[in-house]
Formats: structure tokens, sequence, C-alpha cells
């Protein structure tokens, strides 16, 4: 008698038509493997042994180096189960016309099967899922993201429990190219794209799109959230999960060499993009990283702004379009210093400044968790970490004061279903467009936005102990155009004033977006900055607020009447205190 996974591998073949099939069993000689079969495909490179050992170099194609969220979709029954923010195409003509993509797919290729679990292994929150795949890169970087090979097939057994996703790089082409999410039959199918969350199924399609839903149906929350823990003076570790949208600085935050360690103050990673939570018997809710390892942006990632993982990735990592030196070393923009005479751009050819960055501004490192420094402790506990605050944030020239924290739960739901932040000129040519992103999930929830609010209010009334919610903003700018506050490491002040008021203190005044730091609330020893600046920094100033009131105004009309009420009320209840003040001062 064949097994279910059996079965559903033996279907995928006949469809795609691979030359052999091997299942993974996710050990180190497999794994060198893929790199031989990498290294002797072309697009992959050996660095340097002595700086860089067991490290390598990915170019993919030209065309392939983001995520596509244009061709990304979710397959519910009906478009409005996929809500307004999500592209939706019908489950049986998306198997129409894509199955015909995957029909002899595979031809002359191998099909790897790739099992994994996302999370720790012994772990009852973690989730298992069976990637099939022709691309020996994501074989191996599977191996660095997830727990993968033996230890996942045993908890599969003869099980149906697991979430089947099938890759194929088919032609590359990005007309071909398409991420289905079925969220009833919890399946992913991905072709056309060798490239991170696109490929890597197990993280932004599994962990967040399939997983999402799965959280709602079950009772739980998957959160495209980092999750930290801020231990202080006594030993204690307070743990912190947030949200940011892209270029809002998460894995520095995540990793962060605090600027306030002679104090006591000192931050543990445990995740630096996805937060898995249930509820624990202790009231808390528990939060494990689904996965294994980091898949961070290269470009700005430097000694100054994330030492931690700069000495994480001297081993052991595939590094994806960055530039490589004479000396057979990574490179990118921002990796600090001069740019080295000689360097090979991302493209593979000598590099010339006048035509672009040497390294693709989203070009990767792909590193195992385990080896940065600042590795939790606890990162692997089966029962996760219990969290006590979660934080928002977002790049906000004007509007949003250095931190503030909710009135409660409901208000905090709010306050991240309003989240938004701008563009920057690396991430696009627009530069200051406020783009909304709720909760860091826009691109990321399986279903549709309305039901997920919903989602968030229905757990706040179930968590016996639920994380206070914060709002940060790094990126407040002065008159000058000049960031106000210096971030980086400076940002555990902000983390402590969080800590504090979690456990009753801090100091704070109230305004009508929630509780700010009063002026003496943060601890700003050590560093210059003046009580203007410091006043500029936690300004609520009505008028931008007014303007930012009729922006997710507009935002939430989108969603009808399946937007629950508690947001409407929210929003209204926002105006209406703003109101309250101005009729104050007049
Ligand atoms: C990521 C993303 O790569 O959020 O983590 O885009
Ligand atoms: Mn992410």
């Amino acid at each position: 008698m064949s097994t279910p996974l059996e079965r559903w591998v033996d279907e995928t073949a006949k469809l795609t038509k691979p030359d052999r099939v091997v299942f993974c069993d996710g050990s180190e000689a497999e794994y060198q493997g893929m790199i031989a079969e990498m290294l002797r495909g072309g697009d992959s490179y050996a660095l340097n042994d002595k700086s860089y050992a067991n490290c390598y170099l990915h170019r993919s194609n030209a065309n392939d180096v983001a995520r596509t969220e244009h061709l990304t979709f979710i397959c519910a029954p009906t478009k409005d189960d996929a809500g307004p923010t999500n592209n939706w195409m019908d489950p049986e003509a998306a198997k129409r016309k894509v199955g015909a993509l995957f029909d002899g797919a595979m031809r002359k290729r191998t099909m790897y099967v790739v099992p994994y679990i996302m999370g720790p292994v012994k772990s009852p929150i973690s989730k298992v899922g069976v990637e099939v795949t022709d691309s020996a890169y994501v074989v191996a970087s599977m191996r660095i993201m997830s727990r993968m090979g033996k230890a996942a097939m045993e908890r599969i057994g003869s099980s149906s429990d697991f979430v089947p996703g099938l890759h194929s790089l088919g032609d590359l082409d990005p007309t071909r190219r398409y991420i289905l999410h079925f969220p009833q039959e919890k399946l992913i199918w991905s072709v056309g794209s060798g490239y991170g969350g696109n490929a890597l199924l197990g993280k932004k399609c599994l962990a967040l799109r399939i997983a999402s839903v799965m959280a709602r149906e079950q009772g739980w929350m998957a959160e495209h959230m980092l999750i930290l823990g801020l231990e202080s003076p006594g030993g204690k570790v307070t743990y912190m999960g947030a949200a940011f949208p892209s270029a809002c600085g998460k894995t520095n935050l995540a990793m962060m060499v605090s600027a306030l360690e002679s104090q006591g103050y000192k931050v543990w990673t445990v995740g630096d993009d996805i937060a898995w939570m249930q509820i624990a018997p202790d009231g808390y809710l528990h939060a494990i990283n689904p996965e294994a390892g980091f898949f961070g942006v290269a470009p700005g990632t430097g000694m100054k702004t994330n030492p931690n993982v700069m000495g994480a990735l001297r081993k052991n990592t595939l590094f994806t379009n960055v530039a490589m030196t004479p000396e057979r070393e990574p490179w990118w923009e921002g990796i600090g210093g001069e740019a080295p005479t000689g360097l090979i751009n991302w493209k593979g050819e000598k590099w010339d400044p006048s035509k672009g960055p040497a390294a693709h501004p989203n070009s990767r490192y792909t590193v195992p968790a385990r080896q940065s420094p600042s590795i939790s402790p606890k990162w692997e506990a089966p029962e996760g970490v219990p969290i006590s605050a979660f934080i928002f944030g977002g790049r906000r020239t004007r509007l949003a004061p250095l931190v503030y924290e909710s009135l409660d739960w409901q208000h905090g739901v709010f306050v991240g279903a309003t989240m938004a932040s701008e563009t920057t000129a690396a991430a696009t040519g627009d530069v200051g467009i406020t783009r909304r992103d709720p909760m860091a999930m826009l691109p990321f929830c399986g279903y549709n936005m309305a039901d997920y609010f919903g989602h968030w209010l229905e757990m706040g009334k179930k968590i016996p102990k639920p994380p206070k919610i914060f709002h940060v903003n790094w990126f407040r700018k002065g008159a000058d155009g000049k960031f106000l506050w210096p971030g980086y490491g400076e940002n555990v002040r902000v983390l402590k004033w969080i800590l504090e008021r979690v456990e009753g203190q801090g100091a704070a005044q109230e305004t009508p977006i929630g509780y700010v730091p009063a002026m003496n609330g943060l601890t700003l020893d050590g560093l210059k900055i003046s009580d203007e600046v410091l006043n500029e920094l936690l300004r609520v100033n009505p008028q931008d607020w007014e303007s930012e009131i009729g922006d997710t105004k507009d935002f939430f009309a989108k969603f009808g009447n399946r937007l629950p009420r508690e947001i409407r009320e929210e929003h209204e209840e926002l105006a209406r205190r703003f109101s309250r003040v101005a009729g104050v001062a007049r």
C-alpha cells in the first residue's frame, strides 16, 4: 500500500515527467552533492575557502531576481475570499492553465522530493511540508532555511499531514511564471522562477500565505514578524514580535547589538521574518520561528548596521546575486569601505560603476540561524517563547512619533491595520509614496484581509495575557531633511521603554493616537539629543494626522461591508479624539 506522500509524488512525476526522482534525506553529503551540481550548472561559484569556508555564490537569471507579487495568486473559491488586496484565480481554471506549464516541465531533469519541517523538530507548533523541485539551488537553500530531510519524513510517516508544494523552474520566462496558492486544499504550485520567496516554498508560500489560512481555521496566528528577546539587568528576558514592511530594517533590529549592553540590556534573536504563535497554558501567546536560516538582503548590511550577521556569514552561506572580488570574496554596496578594483558584478561582468550597482539591490545571503552570535538559547524551544509586546512600524518621514503604545488590543489591531511605509529610492523609482501594508502582511495574507482583521480581533478576546501593542518609527526627519533618531543599536532605548510599559512603568503622556513617552520617559544618557529634537521625535501633529485619517478611510473602503465594525469604530473614534483636542486648543 502506498502512502499519501508516495501517491502525490507519483502523480506529480506523471505530470512533470522527470528523468529520475530523488527523495532527499537532508544529509551533509547530499548538500555537497547539490553544491557540486550547482557548480556544474555554470551559474554558481565557490568562494574563497579561507575567508568564507563552504560558501558559494549563485547567480540567478537576470529576469528572476525578486518575488513577483503580480504573478502571485490566491486560488480561493471566490474572488471575495481572496479579497481586494490579493490577485485571484478560479482554482479549476488555475489548475488547467498552470497544469499545462507543468506538463513535461522536468524532462531531462531530476525531480527532488524535499520533505521539511517549518519550526523546531519537536515543537507541536511546527508544520510539515514537502516541496518537489527540479532546482538543486532550491534544495540547498531549503536545507539552510528549514529542518529538511529525514526528521520530516519520519514525522509524515504514512499520514497525509503535510503541505504539498510543486515547484519547477519551467523555462524561467516571466510570461509563464505563476505562484499559486490553493487555500482550501492547502496546496502550493510555483513555476517559472528559481528565486527566493517564489521558489523556497516553505517561506512566504507555506509559512505565511497557507499558514495564515490554517491559523484562522485553527485559532492561532501566522505573522510576518521578527521575534527578539530583550534581556534586562537581572537576566530576565522579555520577548517581542515586530512587523515592518520591507526596507525598514527588520533583520537589523532582530540581530541588534544593543547600545545599552554595558547597562545590562542585550538583544537575543529568535527569528528575523516570520512568527507562528499559539495560546499556551500560561495564558501567553507563545511564538516559534518556523525558519532555520536567514534569507536576508545583502546591500546595506555591514559592520555598522548588523555586525552579528556579518560574523555569521563567514561560513556555510549561499550568496545570491552579490558581486565578487578578485579574491573571490562576496561584495555589495554598504558592506563597508571602497569598492575593490577588479570587482565582478552580480551578472558576472567586470563592474562598470556608471552602469549601476555591483550587487543586485535585492541580492541575498542564506545563512544558518544558529551561526548568529545573537541567537537566543531559546530559539528552538518546542513550546516557543512568551510574547509580551507586538511592535508595528513603518518608514514615515513626518507622521508617526518615535514610539507609541496603543490604548488597548482593539486599538492596537487598528494601529496594525493602518500601517504604512514610504517607499525608498532603493526599492522603486518613486520616492516617498505611502504604501498601506497592514501588519506587513499585504503580500502574504492568504485570504481576505478584512477577515484577517477580524481574526486578530477574535484572538484578542481569547488570549488571557495578550501582548501590548506598540508602533515605532525610526525614520522621522527634521525640517533639514535629516533623520532625527540615530537608529540601529540605539533602538534598544525604545525597546527598553516598551519593556517598562509592559511592566507597568515607563513615563508616558496620553495623546489621541495612544501613549507617547513623556519627555523624561526614554533612557537617553550618552546620546546627544536636544530637547527640541526630542520634542519633534515625539510630536503628534493634528494636521498630518487629519490627512492620514482621510487616507486610511479610502483604504478601508476597498473592503466594503466585510470590514469589521470594530475597525470602522476605531477609525471614527480616532477622528473624534483629534477633534476634541482641537476643541480644547481653540
Ligand atoms: C522577505 C520579504 O524577503 O519580506 O522577507 O520580502
Ligand atoms: Mn519578509
